[in-house]
């Protein structure tokens, strides 16, 4: 495309997200559970359960229950839902069928986790065709896998993405340039991606509920309260998100991390925490036959502090034992007895152990690429 072009007409960028989507991988497997609460997840252990909901069907929505929430809340909203224990690679085998599918389209193409996606549609030239190959997609995902998922078309990456949230599930919801202020303006804040509950408590502190509020608010106080991330917020408010779709070519690192519901600063509760990190990030590494090196743990501190602390082994190894052993170090040695929000745990520095195994397509729940 010549230069003159790309910078006159607005990009075609498309958001895709799979709805509920290890539930809707189980109901899917097993007809008998189909349109029944499901919740996949810790066992609830008639309530006594400890661990949370991974995520759950929308029939199990209707109860209240959410991601991330305990299991044993979810069991006492909920007590004759279908509770399952998640299965990682049977859900990670489902994302790669459904984003080699998306590839295949032939546009610019970036997974971002395990049941989401980005295609750059510029080169369809308007948004009337976008609607088409968005339909288009949403028919062949649900014919092909027997799943739902919902699709945001919009001129930026970080409208697309707040557009596929906004009508599921089942959704197709096309934003078109001119149309962006107006979509934004009414929405909480809490729509923008990395919004979480503490930042939404503090723009609510200012006085900023929608994202048109924030739109409207003096940047410079922004930045005094918020810092440099004031611009960034102000920027996405203002719907300006110049970032591009990114091919990736492997990947790079694999990571889990965990939101506690309530701050804390039990150390014990932590390293239990951390331990199941480590048991989620050695499956994803088993099930895709890699080997690492480089750990990397990351506490974020009440108050928007994050720090984290790496170590980088001699030799690559497999070994969940050294695993665990480096990242409850590096965790103690972080730990400064302040309350935390979030701990992470990252590995990198990878490479496939299995050398019959000639692809790596980055696949799963939170991989990133680099
Ligand atoms: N996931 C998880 N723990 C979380 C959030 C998500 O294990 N706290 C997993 C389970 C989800 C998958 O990642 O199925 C995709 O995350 P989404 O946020 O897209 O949630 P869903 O696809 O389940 O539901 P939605 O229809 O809201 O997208
Ligand atoms: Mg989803």
């Amino acid at each position: 495309m010549e230069p003159y072009l790309q910078r006159t007409s607005p990009r075609i960028i498309l958001h895709i997200d799979m709805d509920s989507f290890y539930a809707s991988v189980e109901m899917q497997e097993r007809p008998e559970i189909r349109g029944k609460p499901v919740v996949i997840g810790a066992d609830p252990k008639n309530g006594k359960g400890r661990g949370v909901v991974a995520t759950c069907s929308y029939e199990a929505r209707a109860f209240g229950i959410r991601s991330a929430m305990p299991i044993s809340q979810a069991f006492s909203l909920c007590p004759h839902a279908v509770f399952l224990p998640p299965d990682f690679s049977l859900y990670s085998r489902v994302s790669s069928e459904i984003m080699t599918c998306l590839r295949g389209y032939g546009f610019l193409f970036q997974q971002v986790s395990i049941d989401e996606a980005f295609l750059d549609l510029s080169p369809l030239g308007d948004f009337a065709a976008a609607r088409i190959i968005a339909g288009q997609i949403k028919t062949v995902i649900r014919k092909n896998m027997g799943l739902s998922c919902s699709v945001g078309v919009a001129p930026t990456k970080i409208v697309a993405k707040i557009a596929s949230d906004y009508q599921k599930p089942d959704g197709l919801t096309i934003v078109e340039a001119g149309q962006v202020p107006g979509f934004l303006a009414p929405l909480p804040v809490r729509k923008i991606p990395g919004i979480g509950k503490k930042s939404e408590q503090e723009l609510h502190s200012v006085g900023i509920k929608t994202i048109g509020e924030l739109a409207a608010y003096d940047v410079r106080r922004l930045i005094a309260r918020f810092g440099r991330g004031g611009i960034a917020l102000h920027e996405i408010a203002l719907g300006i998100d110049e970032s591009e779709v990114k091919e990736r070519d492997g990947m790079k690192s694999v990571s889990r991390e965990t939101t506690f519901e309530q701050d804390t600063d039990d150390l014990s509760t932590v390293v239990v925490v951390m331990d199941a990190l480590v048991e989620d990030v050695h499956r994803d590494l088993s099930d895709e036959k890699l080997r690492f090196r480089t750990i990397t743990v990351k506490i974020r501190y009440e108050g928007f502090v994050t720090k984290t602390r790496a170590k980088t082994l001699m030799h690559y190894t497999d070994s969940k034992c050294t695993l665990r052993s480096s990242a409850q170090d590096l965790l103690q040695g972080l730990w400064g007895g302040s309350r935390i929000r979030l701990i992470g745990l990252r590995v990198s520095a990878l490479e496939k152990n299995d050398a019959r195994q000639t692809t790596l397509d980055g696949s799963g729940s939170q991989y990133t690429f680099s």
